[in-house]
C-alpha cells in the first residue's frame, strides 16, 4: 500500500490511499503520547477530511507498531492541562474526541501495540477499532492523577458495559486484544502483519457503500446518546437530504424571484 503525503505536520503524518485518509501520530519515542501540538495537527487533518469530498473514510493510528497511543504526555503536563508553545495548559484531545464522534464519516482506529489512558479513549470514541494481536488496552487515570469523565467513561460504559467500564478505571488493568475483543472494545483482531492491509480491505468495503447511507446512520448512532447536539447532528443531515429535493428548491426560487412558492404539486405523503 503505497500511502501519499497530504500535508506536512511536525508531530503526525497525514497521508492518502485512494479515498482513504490515515492520520498517524509520529511520536514513537513515547509510544505516540500527544501534545497539544499534536492534538491541533490532528484536529487540523481531520478537518481536511472533512471538506476533501474525495476522501471517504479515515483511519486513526500511530507510527512504530509499538503503540497507537499513550496519552497525553505527562513531561508536557502543566498547572491545568498539557502546555504547548504558547504556554497556555490546553485539554485540546477534548475538542479532537468531538471532531471524531461527528464528522460524518467513518473513523477507524487501528491499533498496535499500546492504547492507554487518553489515547484509549481516542480508539473508544473512532466508530470502528481494528487491534492486532500485540494490542494492549487499558485506562491510568487514577494512577497519574487524571480522569476522562466525558466519552471516556459514558460512552467506554455504553461500548462494553457499566460494570466492566467501572472495572477498567477503577483498577486500571490492561487488556490484551483477545480480551478487548471478547468484551466488545474492538471489531477485530488479527496478526500484526496483516493490521494494515485489513484495516484497508475494511475501508474498501466501506467506500462502495452509499457515502450518504453512512452518513444518515453515523448521525442516528450519535443521536441517541448525545441529547440535543446529537439530534442538531441528525436533523443537520435532514436538512442537507431536503436541499436536494425540488420542494424545497422551489421555495428558494419562490423567494429569489419575490413570488409565492408553490408547493401544490409535491406529495403528501402518508
Ligand atoms: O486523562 C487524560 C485527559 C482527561 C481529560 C481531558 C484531557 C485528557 C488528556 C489526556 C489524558 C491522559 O492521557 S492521562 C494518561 C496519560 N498516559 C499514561 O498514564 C500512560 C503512561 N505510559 C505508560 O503507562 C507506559 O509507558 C505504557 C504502559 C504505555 C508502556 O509501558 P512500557 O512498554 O514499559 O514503556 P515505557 O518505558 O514506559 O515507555 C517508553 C517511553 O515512552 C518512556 O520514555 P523513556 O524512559 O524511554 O525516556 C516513557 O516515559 C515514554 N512515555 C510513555 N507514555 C508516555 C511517555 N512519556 C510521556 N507521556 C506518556 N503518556
Amino acid at each position: 500500500i503505497s500511502w501519499t503525503p497530504i500535508k506536512e505536520f511536525k508531530e503526525i503524518l497525514f497521508t492518502q490511499f485512494g479515498g482513504i485518509a490515515k492520520i498517524s501520530i509520529n511520536r514513537p519515542q513515547v509510544h505516540n503520547a500527544f501534545t497539544p501540538l499534536t492534538v491541533q495537527e490532528m484536529i487540523e487533518a481531520m478537518r481536511m477530511c472533512q471538506d476533501r469530498t474525495d476522501i471517504g473514510v479515515i483511519i486513526l493510528t500511530g507510527e512504530g507498531g509499538r503503540a497507537f497511543c499513550s496519552g497525553g504526555d505527562q513531561s508536557v503536563r502543566g498547572h491545568g492541562g498539557y502546555v504547548g508553545e504558547d504556554t497556555l495548559p490546553r485539554l485540546n484531545v477534548l475538542e479532537l474526541q468531538k471532531i471524531i464522534r461527528s464528522i460524518p464519516k467513518p473513523v477507524i482506529a487501528m491499533v498496535a501495540g499500546w492504547a492507554i489512558g487518553g489515547g484509549h479513549v481516542l480508539h473508544v470514541v473512532c466508530d470502528l477499532s481494528i487491534a492486532a494481536d500485540n494490542a494492549r488496552f487499558g485506562q491510568t487515570g487514577p494512577n497519574v492523577g487524571s480522569f476522562d469523565g466525558g466519552f471516556g467513561a459514558s460512552y467506554l460504559a455504553r461500548v462494553v458495559g457499566q460494570k466492566k467500564a467501572r472495572e477498567i478505571w477503577f483498577l486500571c488493568d490492561q487488556y490484551d486484544a483477545q480480551e478487548a475483543l471478547d468484551m466488545g472494545l474492538v471489531n477485530k483482531v488479527v496478526p500484526l502483519d496483516k493490521l494494515e492491509e485489513t484495516t484497508v480491505a475494511w475501508c474498501h468495503k466501506i467506500l462502495q457503500k452509499s457515502p450518504l447511507s453512512l452518513r444518515m446512520l453515523k448521525s442516528s448512532f450519535n443521536a441517541e446518546l448525545d441529547g440535543q447536539a446529537g439530534i442538531q447532528e441528525l436533523a443537520g443531515n435532514a436538512t442537507l437530504l431536503y436541499y436536494l429535493s425540488d420542494e424545497a428548491k422551489e421555495g428558494r426560487e419562490a423567494f429569489m424571484e419575490k413570488r409565492q412558492p408553490d408547493f401544490s404539486k409535491f406529495p403528501k405523503f402518508p
